[in-house]
């Protein structure tokens, strides 16, 4: 797996992670997706959202992956060199607050208005990153997934309630001097990692394809500051091995 260029990271705020996960761990991870999204009920622990359109409801997010069910999937983040990255951004303090999917239905899926995650979290999470890796392709074609470079650089920019979007205040790219967007245009597999100030979103999914990701969001467990409701040490993901 090809290093990261952690001076790239700093600058941009973001950096892109070509061929994470392999194709079996995507299948996986997309039936149990699949699976989940044809149930009449989900159970309560993967605190599930949807978009709905007409008679079609899809989900949306679903989270603590990590934490219903530890097997499947702390092997498959070993896969992945996750904590490897973890380690280099962070330290061996690192730990996992959070470990979601991002599901964008065809014809369904709605926008994610950009956002900076800290902004949007409850703790103040010193020093995280996300981890997003796609599980299909991903492009502006199916809502894709974007970002302003440097839009990190100056820490958190207030968010603003906009009467059309009813999941959470967000940013205005021209309204909040942002730079233009870059697309991230993945293939399954493909990552892109992220700074926790980083302004990114996605668009609404007009194609007839599934558009689906999951993110993992570390911490720096070992600051003083540190609070979370979830959290998963560094050390205990690797323990749970890469087989
Ligand atoms: O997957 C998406 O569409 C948005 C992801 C996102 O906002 C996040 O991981 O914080």
């Amino acid at each position: 797996m090809p290093d990261i260029d952690l001076d790239s990271f700093r600058k941009d705020g973001y950096h892109l992670l070509p061929g994470r996960l392999g194709a079996d761990d995507q299948r996986r991870a997309v039936e149990l997706f699949d699976s989940l999204d044809a149930a009449d009920e989900v159970p309560a622990s993967y605190e599930a959202e949807y978009d709905a359109h007409g008679d079609e409801r899809r989900l949306r997010k679903l989270r603590r992956l990590l934490w219903n069910d530890p097997q499947m999937w702390g092997p498959m983040l070993n896969r992945a060199g996750v904590p490897d990255l973890a380690r280099r951004v962070i330290g061996d303090n690192a730990a996992v607050v959070f470990h979601a999917a991002f599901l964008k239905a065809a014809r369904v899926g709605t926008e994610v208005a950009l956002h900076q995650d800290q902004a949007l979290w409850t703790y103040s999470y010193p020093k995280a990153f996300s981890v997003w890796i796609a599980l299909t392709e991903v492009s502006p074609r199916n809502g894709g997934l974007f970002g302003c470079p440097g839009s990190h650089a100056n820490g958190e920019i207030k968010h603003q309630e906009r009467p059309h979007y009813p999941w959470h205040a967000s940013l205005d790219v021209a309204g909040d001097g942002l730079a233009e967007p870059v697309q991230f245009v993945l293939s399954p597999g493909d990552g892109a990692m992220w700074d926790r100030y980083f302004a990114h979103g996605s668009a609404a999914n007009t194609s007839d394809e599934d558009r689906r990701g999951m993110v993992i969001v570390f911490a720096d467990a070992g600051d003083p500051d540190f609070a979370a409701k979830d959290s998963f040490a560094l050390s205990s993901l690797t323990a749970l091995g890469s087989r």
